[in-house]
């Protein structure tokens, strides 16, 4: 599985592209599989329907923890680092882990969950969230984790999409100095959710909760009744593995679904090389399991590596922005995969932070979820690298599984701001507008994959026309990404950011609708348009234009704050308006489109040359709204 030079990656790569049914097969032989599979690949993107490894059978995690059991049962699997430092961290040896989830398997089938149900698990950053995870995957349950900034309103959401009928939640959550409640948010979401028959409460924060006699259990006391003896459910390599809700430029957030065989191999896959990771490494990886970064790079493909994965509850600036910098101290941390918010928001606090903290022990960095300046690529390299790490830009999205674009660490020569090569498998290219393929290089276009990789979103749960016309439909025969990307001379990419209505907030991703169907919500407000607009360090900053039905001129900032307290309800404090303009009108073509290139000059401060807006109904509007504009001097 292993590369280790250039010129071995030059030819796994086109290894890749003559036969990939051969090399993928190769791959796979590195996993312990019940059944071996009868055909590598299958596939069709019209439909879309994409199949890997048929007929195999096998439990990811037999192969994230049973086979290491015998040489590594006594090696740190998962270190957590508490959001408190003063807090003592916890180590589940492989052996520890294994009989939690085990254990926590045997819960699940207690409280009746068999193979093919979806359980929702709605959790701070504890051990226990990996423990659920895998007991689901143990006993063929599709896991459905929701990030735990969402809302009540959006976990129900998914757990009606979805149609859990299990809860996995916790009392609460500490993020730096602020106490998060979960169980209640999680009892609000139930109200309108009645497939839910069980919700099992982990104690963490130890503070009151209800418990509503007949549905709700305790995590402790369940966990006493069972043993650790749970045989693992044989699974087909295109079960369903889990779902993870994402957002788009339409409607509601979508259920990307992964399935088992394909997604194993390959986050185990890109795990191993590109971050050329060596027994004994500790891989801190600072997402949250609530979003795909770390389902699949502290989850499953550290675990599938028999790796060290460190999971830490808190945020990188409590007690102080050194945070990140003692994690890595402390625990001797040999990668750090991080984003480049992060980076720059740590860099916002000055050099003073870093220093004291002894980050000799850091091998590789890896940074991941936006598009990162030079500036900040900069910093994190000569400041936490001190110019000997590599860097790996990894470029790649939550349907796609595991990274696509990206440096192999010490091993393809890095360019600031540059996600660099497609790993083995992977087959990108550039497409115009109308569909055409951009050949050659010193080009940029819409990025493309125009060949399945294993862990390729199969489908979106519930509806498979959606993940067709999403994904598939825009340009035939292609998967689209929805990302604008460059290739310079050399071949490399360098992804530049969406080109749909997708924004991508501190490394989250929120749809523009989403965000103006929540401001719609809200009492008085007649029409909104969301644009982004680039923030120091969110990346971008979200935006939104509100027609009121009265002036709200002097109530005006009790109005803003009740949108923002509406979003938060209806989303969750992630997708929060940086910005909000009252104005009277929007400008509208003539068939009633909100032309949002103008919006998004207007909240760049960019209004010299707003282009062509002579096809505007009532070209007025965008006199008014520069004149109102919130720009910062
Ligand atoms: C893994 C993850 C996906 C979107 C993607 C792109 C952006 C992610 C990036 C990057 C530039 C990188 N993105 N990594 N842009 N350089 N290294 O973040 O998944 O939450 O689904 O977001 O994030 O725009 O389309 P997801």
């Amino acid at each position: 599985m292993r590369i280790r030079t250039f010129e071995e990656y030059q030819q796994a790569y086109a290894y890749s592209v003559e036969d990939p049914e051969g090399f993928w097969g190769e791959i796979a032989q590195n996993f312990q599989w019940r059944k071996p599979w009868t055909k590598t690949l299958q596939w069709h993107f019209d439909e879309p329907n994409v199949q890997w490894y048929i007929g195999g059978k096998l439990n990811i995690t037999e192969n994230c923890l049973d086979r290491h059991l015998a040489d590594k049962g006594d090696q740190p699997a998962i270190i957590w680092e508490p959001n408190d430092p003063s807090e003592p961290a916890v180590t589940l040896t492989y052996k520890m882990l294994h009989d939690q989830v085990c254990r926590f398997a045997n819960v699940l089938k207690r409280n009746g969950v068999v193979k093919g149900d979806r359980v929702c698990i709605y959790m701070p950053m504890v051990p226990e969230l990996a423990v659920a995870v895998l007991a689901c995957a143990r006993v063929g349950a599709v896991h459905s984790v929701v990030f735990g900034g969402f809302s009540a309103q959006s976990i129900a959401d998914r757990i009606n999409d979805a149609q859990c009928n299990v809860v996995v939640t916790s009392d609460g959550a500490m993020r730096g100095n602020k106490s998060i409640p979960m169980k209640d948010t999680v009892d609000d979401a139930l109200i309108g959710c009645p497939s839910v028959k069980r919700v099992i409460v982990l104690t963490h924060t130890r503070t009151g909760v209800s418990m509503i006699k007949g549905r709700d259990v305790w995590w402790e006391t369940e966990m006493k009744q069972v043993t650790a003896d749970c045989p693992a459910e044989e699974m087909d390599a295109e079960d369903m593995l889990f779902i993870l809700y994402t957002s788009g430029s339409t409607g509601k957030p979508k259920g990307v679904v992964h399935t088992c065989g394909g997604y194993m191999v390959y986050t185990a896959y890109t795990f191993l090389n590109v971050f050329q990771y060596e027994p004994g490494y500790v891989h801190f990886c600072t997402a949250d399991i609530g979003w795909i970064t770390g389902h699949s790079y502290i989850v499953y493909g550290p675990l599938a590596n028999g790796a060290t994965s460190l999971m830490f509850e808190g945020i990188p600036t409590w007690p102080d922005a050194g945070r990140f910098w003692d994690i890595v101290d402390k625990h001797k941390v040999d990668i750090l995969y991080t984003a480049p918010t992060a980076i720059r928001s740590l860099m916002g606090f000055g050099l003073d932070y870093v220093k004291g903290h002894d980050l000799s022990s850091l091998k590789v960095l890896g940074s991941v979820g936006e598009p990162i300046n030079a500036e900040a690529w900069h910093w994190y390299d000569d400041n936490i690298g001190k110019n000997r790490c590599p860097i790996v830009d990894t470029w790649w999205q939550t349907e796609n599984g595991g990274i696509l674009i990206s440096p192999l660490a010490g091993i393809t020569k890095t360019k600031p701001t540059y996600a660099t090569l497609p790993l083995p498998g992977v087959q990108p290219v550039l497409v115009d507008e109308n569909g055409a393929v951009i050949e050659g290089n010193g080009v940029s276009g819409n990025l493309c994959i125009k060949f399945p990789w294993p862990s390729i979103i199969r489908t979106t749960y519930g509806d498979h026309e959606r993940c067709r016309q999403t994904y598939f439909s825009t340009y035939p025969g292609m998967y689209f990404t929805g990302d604008g990307c460059l290739r310079d001379e050399d071949g490399y990419y360098r992804i530049t950011g969406r080109v749909d209505d997708v924004l991508n907030v501190s490394g989250h991703r929120i749809g523009t609708a989403e965000v103006e169907n929540a401001i719609n919500m809200h009492t008085g407000v007649v029409e909104s348009a969301v644009v982004g607009y680039p923030h120091d360090i969110k990346g971008q900053g979200i935006y939104a234009y509100v027609i009121t039905e009265s002036d709200p001129a002097h109530e005006a900032d009790l109005m803003r704050r009740d949108i923002l307290a509406t979003v938060s309800r209806i989303i969750g404090p992630i997708a929060k308006p940086d910005k909000i303009q009252f104005v009277n009108g929007l400008p509208k073509t003539r068939s009633g489109k909100i032309m949002r290139r103008i919006l998004r000059k207007i909240a760049e401060g960019d209004t010299s040359n707003l282009g062509d807006t002579s096809t505007l109904l009532d070209p007025g509007v965008v006199e008014d709204i520069k004149a109102g504009a919130l720009v910062d001097v």
